[in-house]
């Protein structure tokens, strides 16, 4: 069966216009039964939906509130619905493909993305710390030494919090160890220039792309 997912995404966007949780949910299911796979339903709906809720807050169409309230009932369907279809189908956890640390960086609270990013690693294999948001530099470079972790990954959204960024690769050069840690970013306030400015090894567009950077860089770790 072949889905409009413009169709799709214009219900899913209106359900979380009309902060109607119930239909969005409904909307959810039945493109799931329908044949589509969890994760392409977060990128083809739920990620363009929250884009076009954010453009809508940017120029004053629609206020905090129902921003807050567009995330909360993703939230729901995320926790509810998707991760469990991903977890479901995904690596039974018995081995590690690498350990990777991730938070989202000092001063952001979103975690929708980096969320997903740690389940599509999970079930990839790979042993996941999740630091939560907020997490500063120095708390993210002491973790990734507690922890002996093979990468270090970092979500922003806020542009202003992108120094922070810079902050963790800094730190690690700054104590000689930057050469043990593979780096990588994404979400939606880095730009490719500013990855390579800052000097990362690599950034992740979705968190398909962010499951297939580990792997290579894995690879290459393991020779
Ligand atoms: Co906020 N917000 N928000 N917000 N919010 C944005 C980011 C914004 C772009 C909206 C806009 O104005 N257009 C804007 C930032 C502007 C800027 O900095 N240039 C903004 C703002 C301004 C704010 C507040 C300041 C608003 C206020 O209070 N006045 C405030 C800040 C709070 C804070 O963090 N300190 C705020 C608050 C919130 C909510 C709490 C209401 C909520 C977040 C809830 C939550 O996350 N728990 C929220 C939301 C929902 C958004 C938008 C609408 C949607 C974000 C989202 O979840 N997208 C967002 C608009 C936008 O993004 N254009 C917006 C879907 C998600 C799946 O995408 O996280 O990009 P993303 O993740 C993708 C990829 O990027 C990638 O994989 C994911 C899946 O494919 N990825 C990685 C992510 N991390 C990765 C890491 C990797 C690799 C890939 O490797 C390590």
């Amino acid at each position: 069966m072949t889905l409009d997912w413009n169709a799709l995404q214009s219900a899913f966007l209106e359900s979380l216009l009309k902060e109607d949780g119930q239909e969005a949910k409904r909307i959810a299911q039945e493109t799931l039964t329908s044949g589509a796979t969890p994760v392409d339903f977060f990128e083809k709906c739920i990620t363009p939906s929250l884009t076009e809720i954010g453009n809508r807050f940017e120029t004053l169409d629609i206020f905090l509130p129902e921003m807050v309230s567009a995330a909360e009932i993703v939230q729901e369907i995320n926790t509810e619905i998707i991760q469990p279809l991903i977890q479901a189908s995904g690596d039974d956890g018995s081995h590690s493909a690498g350990k990777v640390l991730m938070a989202t960086v000092e001063g952001d609270l979103h975690d929708i993305g980096k969320n997903m990013v740690c389940v599509m690693l999970q079930v990839s294999g790979y042993d996941v710390i999740d630091m939560g948001v907020d997490a500063s530099p120095q708390d993210i470079v002491d973790r990734a030494e507690q922890e002996k972790v093979d990468i270090i990954g970092m979500s922003s959204l806020l542009t202003s919090c992108l120094p922070f960024m810079r902050d963790v690769v800094e730190l690690l050069e700054f104590k000689g160890i930057r050469d043990r840690y593979a780096v990588i970013i994404g979400g939606a306030a880095p730009t490719d220039a500013y990855a390579q400015e800052i000097g990362v090894d690599a950034q992740g567009h979705t968190a398909a792309a962010a499951v297939r950077i580990c792997t290579q860089i894995m690879q290459a770790r393991k020779g």
